[in-house]
């Protein structure tokens, strides 16, 4: 019989590359959505990857328990990924007690619908590197001191604890993904990867002239989605349940991921790039690095993209979407001319 699982935040970037990943394995593969008025907009990532009709949709929410605890009794999964989350950074100083409610609490929701429902599934918590922060070491590893710098940190760290605290309190086979960023064509427009090559591929159809962003001094550690997501399948299938950092151990600046989008369509920076202080952050987190030799040793885990070939792979989608868009909008004016 086909092993399932259920993810929470199945509609988001890393919901739909796993989803992917797992029907590729034989998964059967379920997920929960919260309601939306956009009826049909919701799932347009699983759409772009072409495997909506290949998983099963449950409406529920992590804020709600007996949503959850309905879901899991009726799914019955091998394996539960709590993807979900309030994930931008920056909104979690605008909506700090909504970032707690889901990027924290609902953790606790979702183990206790677990521990409820089907105490014999896996469980895997997407905690980030974002817990590091204020970085203590200038390599982070599953060891490193946290000193999370916004109210999304703080809240995933509520996350962490609470998976490790399930685990010794409950025996649960809980564990925790310490992810570095990682990115994708489907990474929402919010975030400066995706901003970045939306913009450098609306410059290079004449769609813009310029781009705005916040420090560009600011360093990560970005990664590819689709190699993520490997990674935490990976960790389910330990027999001891832990705590593992996932990154490339490349860090670069935004300065010069944007010099690798540029140079992609062959411009500038320095003519379309404008620095605005509002996008500056309360506190920033300066500089984030990874140390993955733990996943590489246990899971056999190694990214398999580079960031060079990540921000051009975005530039080239980016570029296409808006081909589409602006051959619309062509046919649009044309017909109603
Ligand atoms: P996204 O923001 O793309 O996806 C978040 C998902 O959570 C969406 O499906 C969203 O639904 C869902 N969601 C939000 N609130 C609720 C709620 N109350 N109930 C149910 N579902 C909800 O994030 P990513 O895919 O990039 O990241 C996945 C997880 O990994 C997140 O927890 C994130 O914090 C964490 N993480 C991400 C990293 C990264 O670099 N991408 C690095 C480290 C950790 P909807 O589609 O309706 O908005
Ligand atoms: P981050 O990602 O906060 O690391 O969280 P984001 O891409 O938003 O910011 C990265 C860095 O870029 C700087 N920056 C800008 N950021 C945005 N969004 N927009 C800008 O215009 C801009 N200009 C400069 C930021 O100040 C920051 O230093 C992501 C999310 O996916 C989290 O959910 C996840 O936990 C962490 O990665 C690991």
């Amino acid at each position: 019989m086909a092993r399932r699982a259920l993810i929470t935040g199945i509609t988001g970037q890393d919901g739909a590359y796993l989803s992917e990943f797992l029907l590729s394995k034989g998964y059967e593969v379920h997920g929960v959505v919260r309601r939306s008025s956009h009826v049909g907009f919701t799932d347009y990532r699983l759409r772009w990857l072409g495997i909506e009709s290949r998983v099963t949709l449950h409406d529920g929410d992590l804020c709600d328990l007996s949503s959850m605890i309905r879901i899991v009794e009726l799914v019955q999964p091998d394996e539960l990924y709590n993807l979900a989350a309030q994930s931008f950074v920056s909104a979690s100083w605008d909506q700090p007690i909504l970032t707690a409610n889901v990027t924290a609490v609902g953790v606790t929701v979702a183990l206790e619908a677990l521990r409820i429902a089907r105490p014999s599934a896996r469980f895997y918590q997407a905690s980030s590197s974002e817990m590091f922060g204020l970085a203590q070491e200038p390599l982070q590893n599953e060891k490193t001191p946290f000193y999370p710098r916004s109210p999304y940190a703080v809240a995933k760290l509520y996350g962490h604890w609470t998976t490790v605290n399930y685990r010794e309190s409950f025996g649960l086979h809980a564990t925790s993904g310490i992810l570095f960023n990682h990115e994708s064509p489907l990474r929402s427009v919010e975030f400066v990867t995706r901003k970045v090559t939306d913009a450098v591929a609306r410059i290079k159809l004449g769609l813009a002239t310029e781009l705005k962003l916040g420090n560009l001094d600011a360093q990560r550690d970005w990664g590819h989605a689709r190699d993520y997501v490997k990674a935490m399948w990976l960790m389910l299938q330990q027999p001891v349940p832990g705590e593992y950092v996932v990154a490339t151990g490349r860090m670069a600046s935004v300065r010069e991921m944007c010099q690798i989008a540029f140079d992609h369509i062959g411009a500038d920076p320095d003519r379309y790039v404008r620095v605005d202080q509002s996008l500056y952050r309360p506190a920033e987190v300066d500089a984030l690095q990874g140390d993955a030799s733990k996943a590489r040793r246990v899971l056999g885990w190694r990214p398999e993209t580079t960031l060079d070939e990540m921000i051009r792979e975005m530039v080239d989608a980016d570029i296409e979407r808006h081909s589409e868009g602006a051959m619309r909008a062509r046919r649009a004016r044309s017909i109603s001319a």
